[in-house]
């Protein structure tokens, strides 16, 4: 790290070319931070909280540069959002060029290339290699909402089954689908009908197989539900908000299987998991399961709000010309900076970087959780990893020890998440144009978090 007492060189223009540095020159967060902190807390509403305080000025590469100068490593990647990098090149490059050239025309007015050509591409990277169509929207959330109306005509059903700690959104229908009361749901009742809770495979705590876990569910979706009710199975191959949880292998194949069987659509919910983060094109790659749905946002274009539903050619055309759409759904420069995105991925071979950076941060959580036993378990895939803490020798979550580490990395210059429907997981997230570098140091500090808080 750099610690100056010099006066930060202004800058707003972030991209790779931003010192990869960690540096603090004031306390977390700092005196001019606070001043626009007092400012959000008069205009913003209180509802819409902020983890760590630090208004931003530039970010590009594996750092956050503040507003006072101090620059952070970014272990967060805006909720899984800027694999690319912040600002990265190509994402800039095409979405300046879009912006000059028109910001606006809404697909369902007058139509683009850049929409088509982020569907077109879809179909090329998504699971299984049958024809596809997709649909483009502005948020995950939105995505969601989208798939079940899909699988709704396409099926006939009403039914949606949903799995313990599952994370879709904040909308009425995705608010019923997420798991999580609070912060997400508490006093927004009354939630959408017909959404079906099914039991996860959570190997730390269930200590069942892939096999008996899906038994297990598939038993109360058939006695609970019953198949023929049901539009579409929706879930996150490896868990978000929900705790980064992995099924035991062989879960989500007998689950999609059964799907199959049953005449039930299978949709991936892969917003937070998808473009390369696990260290494949998406996390159901992993086990070979090709889903009939998937949704994607987030890491689709580099920080611009995007958002798509991709499907069986034949489901998605089950939906009535005009049924799909929203003003602002697939806009120019969102479709640019994906298609910005998706050839930083290429070009980089951000696969490749996400299983890379994945080992690393593997081979230090395992050294630290030999030390620290409220290290319950280290999991993950690729470029997104997590440990669970718990009271040691036990599964009694500790959000308080999660929290504490947390701060002290915040306030060491470290942007790390937590997540967990106890709120005791530790998320690394970072972007995937992080130096090897800056991993080791933030994990560094991750590391005397815990020798300071135990
Ligand atoms: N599905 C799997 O991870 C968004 C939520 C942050 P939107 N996760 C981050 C918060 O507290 O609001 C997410 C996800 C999965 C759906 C969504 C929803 O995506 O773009 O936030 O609507």
């Amino acid at each position: 790290m750099t610690t100056t007492d010099a006066a930060p060189a202004s800058t707003t223009s972030g991209g790779p070319g931003l010192p990869q540095e960690r540096r603090l020159v004031t306390e977390i967060p700092g005196p001019l931070s606070q001043e626009k902190l007092a400012r959000k807390k008069e205009h913003v509403a209180d509802g819409v909280g902020t983890m760590l305080p630090v208004f931003v000025q530039a970010a590009g590469g594996g750092v956050i540069v503040d507003v006072d100068g101090n620059s952070l490593i970014d272990l967060g990647s805006g909720i899984a959002v800027t694999s690319v990098g912040n600002a990265a090149p190509s994402v800039v490059r095409r979405a300046q060029e879009q912006l000059a050239a028109f910001t606006h025309t809404c697909f369902m007015i007058t139509p683009y290339d850049g929409y088509v050509d982020v569907c077109a591409t879809l179909a090329e990277v998504t699971p299984g290699d049958h024809p596809k169509k997709s649909a483009l929207f502005n948020s995950g959330a939105e995505a969601v909402e989208n798939a079940v109306k899909i699988a709704r005509v396409a099926t006939g059903r009403d039914a949606v089954a949903v799995f313990d700690h599952a994370y879709h959104g904040r909308t009425n229908l995705t608010m019923a689908m997420t798991s999580k009361n609070m912060p997400y749901k508490d006093g927004f009742g009354p939630f959408a009908g017909e959404v079906y809770r099914a039991p996860m495979s959570y190997p730390l705590r269930d200590g069942l197989s892939g096999e008996q876990a899906a038994a297990r569910a598939i038993d109360v979706l058939d006695k609970q539900v019953g198949a023929g009710n049901l539009a579409c199975v929706a879930i996150e191959p490896i868990q978000g908000e929900g705790g980064f949880v992995v099924p035991a292998p062989g879960f989500l194949p007998a689950v999609a299987e059964w799907c199959t069987a049953n005449g039930v659509l299978f949709l991936a919910d892969e917003i937070q998991t998808g473009f390369c983060r696990t260290g494949d094109w998406f996390a159901s790659d992993h086990e070979g399961v090709v889903p009939d749905l998937i949704t994607t946002a987030k890491g689709i274009a580099g920080g611009l709000p995007l958002a798509a539903v991709t499907g069986r050619a034949e489901i998605m055309d089950a939906v009535h010309v005009g049924g799909l759409g929203g003003t602002y759904g697939g806009n120019p420069v969102a479709c640019a900076a994906a298609l910005g995105a998706l050839e930083e991925i290429r070009t980089h071979d951000l696969t490749g970087r996400a299983r890379a950076i994945g080992a690393r941060m593997d081979s230090h959580l395992q050294a630290l959780a030999e030390s620290h036993p409220v290290i319950a378990e280290v999991r993950g895939r690729g470029a997104m990893m997590a440990i669970e803490l718990c009271t040691p020798g036990s599964i009694t979550p500790d959000a308080a020890r999660a929290a504490a580490v947390s701060a002290y990395c915040h306030s060491q210059g470290v942007v790390t998440l937590t997540c967990g429907t106890w709120g005791n997981v530790f998320r690394f997230l970072p972007p995937l144009s992080i130096s090897d570098d800056l991993l080791d140091e933030a994990f560094g500090v991750v590391a005397e978090g815990f020798a300071v808080t135990a």
